[in-house]
């Protein structure tokens, strides 16, 4: 017997994705801001973090462009208090929600993927529900994952191959090593 299973309760751990997006104020920074709250998260380890992917913004009206990446991180956090640190990490950041969808926001941070959960309540739907059809989201989770199978959906790689990738552009990322 080993000190791990005399009276000590294990905390279950499961992988997780984040989709993080910015298109206001220096969304470069915002995104590479966001990788370092993300790895400073309580309870949770950050596995990887894909490229940046510049993007024309979907959604109302003339917005700048975003820039787009996933995280894939191992966390005892359950979904929902995932949200909350999430929440929290876009409040710090100068997030402000005002009224109408889709707005232009300095960060936005979505719970794309949690292990094999399919959750559907007030405040949380996972797999996120419009992942399947976006290649800013598809094509960073294939760069973290490229054997994921989303919940529901199927494989990243089939995934993104039914989508168009053209409007995607790289960001040249030094960035800090994690
Ligand atoms: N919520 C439910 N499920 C989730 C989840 N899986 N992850 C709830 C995170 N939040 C989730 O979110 C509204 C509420 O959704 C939250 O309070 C939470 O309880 P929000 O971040 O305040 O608003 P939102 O992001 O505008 O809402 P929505 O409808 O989730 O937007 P999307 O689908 O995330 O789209 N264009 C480009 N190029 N790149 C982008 O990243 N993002 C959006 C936002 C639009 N256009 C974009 C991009
Ligand atoms: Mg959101």
């Amino acid at each position: 017997m080993t000190a791990s299973t005399v009276g000590v309760a294990t905390a279950s751990v499961s992988k997780a994705y984040i989709g993080v997006g910015s298109n206001l104020a220096c969304p470069v920074e915002q995104v590479r801001d966001a990788r370092k709250a993300l790895n400073e998260l309580p309870k949770t380890r950050l596995l990887a973090f894909s490229p940046l992917y510049r993007n024309p913004a979907l959604g109302p009206g003339e917005q700048p462009d975003y820039v787009n990446a996933v995280a894939a991180i191992e966390t005892e956090l359950t979904p929902h208090e995932l949200l909350d640190a999430l929440q929290i990490i876009e409040a710090n950041q100068g997030r402000l929600r005002r009224c109408f969808r889709w707005e232009p926001r300095t960060l936005d941070l979505d719970v794309l993927v949690y292990g094999d959960r399919a959750i559907h309540d007030r405040r949380l739907t996972v797999p996120h529900p419009r992942m399947g059809e976006r290649a800013f989201v598809l094509k960073p989770l294939l760069d973290v994952d490229p054997d994921l199978d989303v919940p529901g959906l199927g494989p990243v790689a089939a995934l993104l191959s039914a989508v168009s990738q053209a409007s995607l552009q790289r960001v040249d990322d030094s960035g800090d090593a994690l």
